[in-house]
């Protein structure tokens, strides 16, 4: 058996120059391109909409940071990002993006949101993530991204619920922090949930 690195949602839409921005979200990539020699397997997500998608406040007829109902879930509604084949929807430029090894794509259906690399928000559709995983031999994955309060923290959720022993490398990851604490509450969540957090600079002295 062996182990992933997963890059969830290093696009240029949650840089802090772009239309969803992380706080210092463009400060992992080089974190993340000292961590992906270490990895045979490095698998990325994007986060890859349609115009139009029912996430967008745009959309809906509101603002950025408003809670609607959708299907019985509650939606934050989010500004316009990672719109398919858009500049924002690309790898932020440095990211050895050559080393991916497997890219997923979630967020596709229009009319429900999908912050899990996994499954969507309502637990409908797999993304073919664990058939790959399962198919690759793969039972230990390594999580880093943006953004720690969403989309790293269902990734890593859904992993562990899955089997897998799932690490989160925290320096490689950064949150949206719409409350300031979100990020650290999403860290103690993934912990609690059975998830191991571990630094780069642990990590890296390991692997001797
Ligand atoms: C994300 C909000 C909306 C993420 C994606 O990648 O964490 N957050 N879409
Ligand atoms: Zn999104």
């Amino acid at each position: 058996m062996s182990k992933a690195l997963i890059l969830v949602d290093v696009q240029n839409d949650f840089s802090p120059s772009g239309a969803l921005p992380v706080p210092q979200g463009d400060q992992i990539v080089p974190v993340i391109n000292q961590l992906i020699p270490h990895f045979e397997h490095v698998i990325a997500t994007k986060d890859w909409h349609p115009a139009g998608h029912a996430s967008f406040a745009s959309v809906q007829g509101k603002q950025p940071g408003d809670v609607i109902d959708l299907k019985g879930i509650s939606q934050i509604m989010w500004p316009d990002h990672c719109v398919q084949f858009s500049h924002g929807a690309e790898f932020i430029a440095g990211l050895n993006s050559e080393a991916i090894t497997h890219t997923v794509v979630k967020g596709t259906n229009p009319s429900i949101d999908s912050y899990s690399g996994f499954f969507d928000n309502q637990r409908l559709q797999s993304t073919g993530l664990s058939d790959y995983l399962a198919e690759q031999g793969i039972d230990e994955v390594y999580v880093v991204g943006l953004a720690t309060d969403y989309c790293v923290k269902f990734t890593a959720l859904d992993a562990v619920s899955l089997g897998l022993r799932t690490w989160v490398i925290k320096d490689a990851c950064r949150g949206v922090n719409i409350a300031p604490q979100d990020s650290d509450d999403a860290f103690q969540a993934m912990q609690d949930a059975g998830c191991e957090l571990i630094s780069s600079s642990v990590f890296l002295a390991q692997q001797m």
